[in-house]
């Protein structure tokens, strides 16, 4: 995808700061320090239009990008963050399923997880919730540079098992080497054009 422009258009909380819904949107979630904002930045061909960082669970808020004036893209805060207060914590579930059920222009959710890691219980939890509210969701592995072609399989395979689906769904993704932003592109641009599930034959 060529990028003509990817600009902040604003952050939210509540719904009545949504900006208007006028453009199919992607949302990507994951736990903290997962590689959201990085991912979205690969994506758009820009190094800093989401900020990133070391210290995870700085972002909090719900943070919209409009991208060649065709997409939005929508970074969710990161969840299963120890170190953030719990009070902040329990804001965040209202806040995501919120935004998650009431947008009318999303159109999928971009799943995030660490091929590292062992899939956690709220990464669980979220696939589940986006299967009952019938809400499509794009499963991605990133930071696929960390590690070997053998271990990736093998880590790919733990995390399938781990949340009983299928590892041939899942896009390989590093925001350092590229790897798997064609195909993710593909994947964002084939779902911004498809009929919505009710119009379909
Ligand atoms: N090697 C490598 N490092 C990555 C990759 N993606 C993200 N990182 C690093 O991981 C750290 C966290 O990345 P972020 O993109 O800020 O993660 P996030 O999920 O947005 O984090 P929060 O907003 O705090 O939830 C940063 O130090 C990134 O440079 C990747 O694909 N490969
Ligand atoms: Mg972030």
């Amino acid at each position: 995808m060529l990028i003509k422009s990817a600009e902040f258009v604003t952050s939210a909380v509540l719904a009545k700061q949504y900006p208007p819904g006028d453009l199919p949107e992607f949302a990507f979630a994951g736990r903290s320090n997962v590689g959201k904002s990085s991912l979205i930045n690969a994506l758009v061909s820009r190094k800093k239009l989401v900020l990133t960082s070391s210290t995870p669970g700085r972002t909090r808020l719900i943070n919209f990008f409009r991208v060649n004036d065709t997409f939005m893209f929508v970074d969710l805060p990161g969840y299963g963050f120890a170190r953030v207060p719990e009070v902040e914590r329990r804001k965040w579930r209202p806040m995501i399923e919120q935004y998650l059920s009431e947008r009318k222009n999303l159109k999928a959710v971009v799943v995030i997880l660490d091929i590292r890691r062992t899939p956690s219980a709220e990464d669980q939890q979220l696939l589940d919730w986006l299967d009952r509210h019938e809400i499509a969701s794009v499963p991605v592995v990133t930071k696929v540079d960390k590690l070997s072609k053998t271990a990736q399989a093998k880590q790919l395979q733990l995390i399938a098992d781990t949340l009983k689906v299928n590892p041939s769904d899942w896009v390989f993704f590093s925001s350092k080497s590229r790897q798997g932003r064609d195909t993710l592109w593909k994947v964002i641009a084939e779902l911004a054009t498809a009929p919505p599930e009710d119009e379909r034959a």
